[in-house]
């Protein structure tokens, strides 16, 4: 039965990277499915002795009598104790799966995670400052080792949830959350925002990336650098109006003069598999698109239309998708 659950959830994972609570990746997740399945299991015996004493009852109706009505007395009391029983039991159960999720871990690998609406600010922090990294919506994380994600919201209240791994933790406007969890096999592991937010509260996803150390560390020293330089003169041409719009007011992209922060750090924007919070599929006919006409693509962001000519949407798309 948890077999089957487990390939299905796995067989529906696909490339957006699977989000199940059915089949967990890390200890965190293992303690909640354990408790999940003890709940259902004892909630449904709980069920069947039910319908059993049910079908007695209506099989054996008895004509009223005063030690029937005494044996019913005692029945009455009995099963009252027994639910009591069995709420507490479910309780300190509960408490102590949920007990050991934001325990502190020796030398956890810290990120803050920023809710915005509607997509999430990532920055690992490092001793050494020149190390500290800002990304959007993707995390990537070693395989094995404990991760303390520091949780804050820029506007409303958002909730951190990736089922496969942990959950779910509110990130709130003024205030700190932590959350620790380990990812104990590489996999891609979809997330989502579990607290309404607002009207694109449904394309609030994020991916977290589970790799072996040795591509995390990779993947880490590719994202300090700074942008790559244009290569061909349209790319050039892109870069020369992204940095000269209103969109650099709202994006950073290191190694330009571009430092917003209203809206994704895009210096490997092409790193990443989506854009927008898990709507699209990163391709240049993607980002074309979603510069062309944010609003349409999701209505009420944060992002304006900026009008800009065919050539130039073109060599802007051409640039940023070469933002590896
Ligand atoms: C007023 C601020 C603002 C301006 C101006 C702006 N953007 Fe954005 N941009 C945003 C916000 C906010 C998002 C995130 C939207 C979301 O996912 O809800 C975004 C998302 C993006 C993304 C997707 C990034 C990702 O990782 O999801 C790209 C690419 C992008 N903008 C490019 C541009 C370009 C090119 C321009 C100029 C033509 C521009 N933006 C102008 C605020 C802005
Ligand atoms: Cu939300």
């Amino acid at each position: 039965m948890r077999a089957l659950a487990t390939s299905l959830a796995l067989l529906c994972a696909g490339c957006t990277g699977s989000q199940t609570v059915l089949a967990p990746m890390g200890p965190q997740a293992a303690q909640l499915n354990w408790l999940l399945w003890s709940f259902i299991l004892i909630c449904g015996i709980i069920w069947l002795l039910v319908m059993f004493v049910l079908v007695l009852a209506l099989r054996y109706a008895a004509v009223p009598s005063q030690r029937g009505e005494r044996r019913a007395a005692v029945i009455v009391g009995v099963s009252v104790a027994a639910s009591a029983l069995v709420i507490i039991v479910l309780t300190v159960m509960s408490y102590a799966a949920t007990r050991g999720l934001s325990v502190a871990a020796d030398d956890p690998l810290v990120i803050r995670l920023r809710g915005y609406q509607w997509w999430w600010e990532v920055t690992y922090t490092d001793r050494r400052p020149d190390r500290m990294l800002v990304t959007a919506n993707e995390i990537h994380v070693p395989v094995g080792h404990p991760i303390n994600i520091e949780l804050s919201a820029a506007d409303v209240i958002h909730s951190f949830w990736v089922p496969n791994l942990v959950g779910k933790q509110d990130l709130i406007p003024g205030r700190r959350n932590d959350l620790t969890f380990t990812a104990s096999r590489p996999g891609v592991y979809r997330g989502q925002c579990a607290e309404f937010c607002g009207l694109q509260h449904a394309h609030m996803a994020l991916l977290v990336i589970a790799e072996e150390p040795a591509a995390f560390e990779a993947w880490r020293d590719a994202q300090l650098q700074v942008a790559r330089p244009p290569e061909t003169i349209e790319q050039e041409a892109g870069r020369t109006f992204f940095v000269s719009q209103p969109c650099a007011a709202c994006h950073t992209v290191r190694g330009t003069n571009a430092a917003g922060t209203l809206g994704p750090d895009l210096t490997h924007v092409a790193s990443r598999r989506t854009i927008a919070a898990g709507l699209l599929e990163t391709t240049r006919g993607s980002l074309a698109a979603w510069i062309a006409d944010p609003q349409t693509i999701k209505p009420g962001n944060n992002m304006p239309m900026v009008t800009m000519t065919p050539e130039q949407l073109r060599a802007v798309s051409a640039w940023l998708v070469d933002l590896q």
